[in-house]
């Protein structure tokens, strides 16, 4: 490795292979993983980018349970579908690996060990939560109750997600099992513990006196509190049968607790890549010389900056993180996302929406990243961000330079004469974006760098609005070619400086200026030092539109999803209402139910709930209002035979007297359903 280069191990966080990826995982951890991956590569540097599934813990074991199949069922179906999200969106790992590999479990079972032989665990009896129904200990999210920290009511037997904290199963208020329901006893049982406490002064010296200078302020502040409010011992084996056997005596029936597998995992995924490269994986994780940095979510911060760099530092051999740059939550229209509720926008269905438009999806994410407080992803946001800056700026910066290159020289890039001093100073500006760019990046602040690309482009746009080629290429050839030279100098360097933040634009722009990777192998920093970054002479292609507007129809469709969706889940939650009180039979003859048939249907005026019927009922035809206009249109329900209660005292409604009821109910989706025949019968015959 050259000297000026630096080695870099960039890890992001293993997701849990229980359900697909949602915009939320992309924006809190792997986009910006990937930028500053693929932003350290342009800098000629040398990268580990390292991830892969987390495929133990109790939420897969739940989600088995539910649908009657094994975990490793569960975890071969989200894994595949995980990878293939990431390969979808450009996630450039160099190493998709999953934990479990055997891999991982050697390396899981020889960390333990390691600290096993060293006397680095507390061996400990201690009594666990037990439900006696379902016949085994509850940990982590097998147990839900109160935190003691924050007095979430959902906080989980190991953390709580709305505060962060780390506990212990007993430390919950009001347990209750997340099997049976019922009220935990205590129970006896052995466990290995990782005693937090003894490296509390380390953890003091290395990050408060160390003072992370660099560490964003929400990460540096919750672990700040974490080690002021003192740190305890945290056991690290489970009483499971889904994970990593304990490789001790006394370990049988045990596992390892996955937050203590799962950090390894990043070791094992870089031994996997390094074999297969024919790398020394030591270098990535043992060479003081090597930067460590972990792309994660605010709730993982415990885990990557109190427990793993705990557990490195007492197997002795390890670097530790240079930086854990964790983002907060991305909330979706005003809400939380949610995997249980539904609430999310996944990624496999928002390609299908958006076919080969991953970069809209990047950059608006990037350009909205949650970095330092919790963000709201809105559709309209999405919109605007497409069709105000990528589409208005970067993409209509390059079809006009595209365009004009064509139509005035075929394609070929023209000799630039005299440089007048806007030439000068806009050149001068190109070259200056690398390093702002790079200064926010280095801070891992890409909604920052992001928008200082877009000004890279929108530099493009002023500068051929004010020197207008349009005007001058029948008048002044020399200017009009000098001025499309500068211009194509922009757009090259956009080519560069936007992959990390939009690779397939940045693919499809290198292919249309022709600047293959193999004959302009353009580095990041060429941008600041060459004078010339795309050549006279050089011939570029025809071109093609970079981005699409995007339509508010096509928005609404979103929203709209949404709102199904949201129904859905409510609908799928709905428990049954209790049994009204008992009538006699007297009671129920008095009702005149009949079978009719609706002959016409028109909306209620100033209405949003209120169709007016006209309906058969076999007896006469009658008005009859209902409240199901925002689950049919008129249209759709003129034919349908329904059950009508025809002996209902008439009511006015708005002024229109409505003789009977129509009975409807409820489907799976939220959505109102007439309550009918199952074939088509005679109108006016009596229901009993
Ligand atoms: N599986 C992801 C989460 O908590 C967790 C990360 C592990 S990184 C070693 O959502
Ligand atoms: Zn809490």
């Amino acid at each position: 490795m050259s000297q000026e280069t630096q080695r870099f191990t960039i890890t992001a966080a293993l997701p849990y292979t229980n359900g697909p990826i949602h915009i939320g995982h992309l924006a809190g951890v792997y986009v910006p993983a990937d930028i500053y991956a693929r932003y350290q590569r342009l800098l000629g540097n040398d990268v580990a980018f390292i991830c892969g599934s987390d495929e133990h813990g109790v939420p897969i074991t739940i989600k088995a349970k539910n649908e009657g199949v094994s975990p490793q069922d569960i975890v071969d179906k989200y894994h595949a579908i995980i990878k293939k999200s990431f390969e979808d969106f450009g996630i450039t790992f160099d190493n998709y690996s999953r934990t479990t590999a055997k891999i991982h479990h050697d390396t899981a079972q020889e960390f333990f060990k390691t600290l096993y032989d060293k006397n680095e665990f507390v061996e400990e009896v201690t009594e666990q939560l037990f439900d006696e129904e379902a016949n085994q200990f509850l940990a982590d999210r097998f147990v839900t109750g109160t935190c003691p920290k924050c007095g979430n009511e959902e906080a989980y037997g190991d953390q709580c997600e709305s505060c962060g904290s780390s506990l212990n199963a007993t430390d919950l208020i009001n347990p209750k099992s997340a099997i049976t329901g019922n009220v935990p006893t205590l129970k006896k049982t052995k466990h290995w513990f990782l005693p937090l406490n003894k490296h509390e002064q380390f953890l003091k010296d290395w990050i408060l006196k160390g003072h992370k200078k660099d560490w964003k302020p929400n990460v540096y502040g919750q672990v700040k509190s974490w080690i002021d409010d003192g740190l305890r011992p945290r056991a690290v084996t489970r009483d499971l049968d889904w994970g990593i056997p304990v490789p001790v005596p006394g370990g049988e029936g045990k596992v390892l607790y996955v937050w203590f597998d799962a950090p390894i995992g990043y070791i094992s995924a870089t031994k996997e890549w390094a074999a297969r490269e024919g790398k020394n994986w030591e270098d990535y994780w043992k060479d003081e010389n090597t930067k460590l940095v972990h792309f994660i979510g605010k709730d993982n911060i415990v885990f990557h900056c109190i427990i793993f760099p705990s557990m490195l530092k007492a197997e002795g051999s390890f670097i530790l993180p240079d930086n854990v740059p964790a983002n907060e939550f991305l909330n979706l229209e005003g809400n939380k996302l949610s995997t249980s509720k539904n609430w999310a926008v996944w990624l496999p269905d928002y390609l299908e929406d958006f076919p080969n438009q991953q970069d809209v999806l990047r950059y608006a994410l990037t350009a909205n990243a949650p970095e330092t407080k919790d963000n709201d992803f809105t559709w309209k946001d999405f919109q605007a961000r497409n069709n105000n800056e990528l589409v208005a700026i970067f993409g209509n910066f390059i079809n006009r330079v595209v365009v004009l290159t064509n139509k005035y020289y075929d394609g070929v890039v023209p000799e630039a004469s005299d440089f007048s001093e806007v030439d000068k100073e806009t050149l001068a500006a190109v070259k200056a974006y690398p390093s702002v760019i790079e200064s926010s990046i280095e801070r891992y602040r890409f909604r920052e760098a992001s928008q200082e690309l877009m000004n890279l482009a929108r530099l493009g746009n002023k500068y051929l609005a004010d020197e207008e080629p349009w005007k001058l290429v029948k008048t002044d050839e020399a200017r009009t070619k000098t001025i499309m030279f500068v211009a194509l100098q922009i757009a090259s360097a956009l080519a560069t400086l936007s992959e990390p933040f939009l690779p397939f634009t940045s693919e499809k722009l290198r292919n249309i200026l022709m600047l293959s990777s193999e004959e302009v192998n353009m580095q990041w920093r060429d941008i600041a030092t060459k004078d010339i970054l795309i050549a006279s002479g050089h011939q570029i292609g025809k071109g093609e539109l970079l981005f699409s507007k995007i339509e508010d129809d096509t928005i609404q469709k979103q929203l709209d999803k949404l709102e199904a969706n949201k129904k859905a889940n409510e609908a799928a939650k709905k428990q049954a209402e209790p049994q009204k009180a008992t009538i006699d039979f007297e009671d129920f003859t008095k009702l005149d139910l009949r079978v009719g048939t609706i002959l016409e249907a028109e909306k209620m005026p100033k209405t949003k709930k209120l169709l007016v019927l006209k309906v058969d009922t076999g007896i006469d035809v009658r008005t009859i209002v209902s409240g199901i206009a925002e689950s049919f249109t008129p249209e759709e329900v003129v034919g349908k035979q329904v059950t009508v209660l025809v002996n209902l005292a008439p009511r006015a409604l708005r002024g229109v007297e409505s003789q009977g009821m129509i009975l409807m109910t409820e489907s799976m989706e939220g959505k109102l359903v007439f309550v009918k025949p199952d074939t088509t019968v005679k109108n006016g015959l009596q229901i009993s």
